[in-house]
């Protein structure tokens, strides 16, 4: 595992990410701001100004930072990873839900080549395993812009829990950070510098081959097999999670045996079935 000791507290390196990313034009353009509302807004003003993709935003603290659904993405000060790329994909806007995924995958890559056993779970959350349970360590909030059916840009935010050591109550259960589960503090350039290094690849395959690329790569990092129940309106859906469709949306084979979708709800693990039966003695 590459530990190198990270500078806590002082604001990112731009120059040690340039110098450490080995991609070839995504975050060559790197602003890095002290604080901001949301990363997301600020890559979104300068989508809306022109600007060309690959500009990467970063901030050392959010104070809005948010999830999907307009949920908050918890954003203190100079420990964590809160970025912003901006992407103008070539695809149709049909994509945007598997690009979503693709980024999921890439960050598991990411973190699985700095030794971390990352699991993406649908659509987007990155786990690692704390004990007997399963944490989230990063998410990813995708907000696009169409023209019609084609994609006018994307802005994709990653918020990577890097070196927080201690999680306000309500995240204190589901939350963890790669400091938490290496023991050390981490560089965050050097997280910064993977998710460049691992981003790029697999989005320029997204731009060639389009949806496969998403649905390889987000499967290869997912754990799948699993027992699971989907909240969805009127009800829920329970059984094995078997991949993900080509609109992005989680399949899963239920008790009998039929294969459901998934297009949008929270998804938790479920227990197996309890199939004694009798035990009258
Ligand atoms: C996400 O939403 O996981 C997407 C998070 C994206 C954050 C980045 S930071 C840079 C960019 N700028 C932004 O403003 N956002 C992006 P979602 O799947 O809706 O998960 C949100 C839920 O995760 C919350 O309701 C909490 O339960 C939990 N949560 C909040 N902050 C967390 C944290 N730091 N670590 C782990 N879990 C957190």
């Amino acid at each position: 595992m590459n530990a190198t000791m990270g500078h806590e507290g002082a604001p990112l390196d731009t120059v040690a990410v340039a110098s450490r990313r080995e991609s070839t034009w995504l975050g060559h353009r790197h602003v890095h701001v002290n604080t901001c509302v949301s990363t997301n807004d600020l890559v979104a003003a300068q989508a809306r100004a022109g600007a060309p993709e690959g500009l990467l935003v970063t901030a050392d603290q959010q104070t809005h930072g948010r999830g999907r659904l307009g949920r908050s993405w918890h954003s203190p000060r100079g420990a964590n990873l809160y970025l912003s790329l901006l992407l103008r994909p070539r695809r149709p806007a049909v994509e945007i839900p598997p690009l979503t995924l693709l980024a999921g995958g890439a960050l598991a890559k990411a973190m699985r080549g700095l030794g971390f056993d990352a699991r993406v779970k649908w659509p987007n959350d990155l786990l690692l395993r704390v004990g007997e349970q399963q944490r989230k360590v990063a998410g990813v909030l995708t907000e696009a812009s169409t023209e019609g059916n084609r994609i006018s840009h994307v802005v994709l935010g990653i918020g990577v829990n890097v070196n927080t050591e201690i999680f306000p109550d309500d995240l204190a259960d589901k939350a963890t950070s790669l400091r938490l589960a290496h023991g050390a503090v981490l560089s965050r350039e050097d997280v910064l510098a993977r998710i460049l290094s691992a981003f790029e690849p697999a989005y320029e395959r997204f731009q060639s081959v389009g949806v496969a690329a998403a649905i390889d790569l987000w499967e290869a990092h997912a754990e799948l097999g699993i027992r699971c129940r989907a909240h969805v309106s009127g009800g829920y859906i329970e059984g094995i999670t078997t991949g993900v469709a080509d609109d992005g949306a989680l399949l899963i084979r239920d008790d009998a045996g039929n294969v459901r979708r998934v297009i949008s709800g929270e998804v938790i693990p479920a227990p197996v079935p309890n199939i004694q039966r009798g035990g009258g003695g």
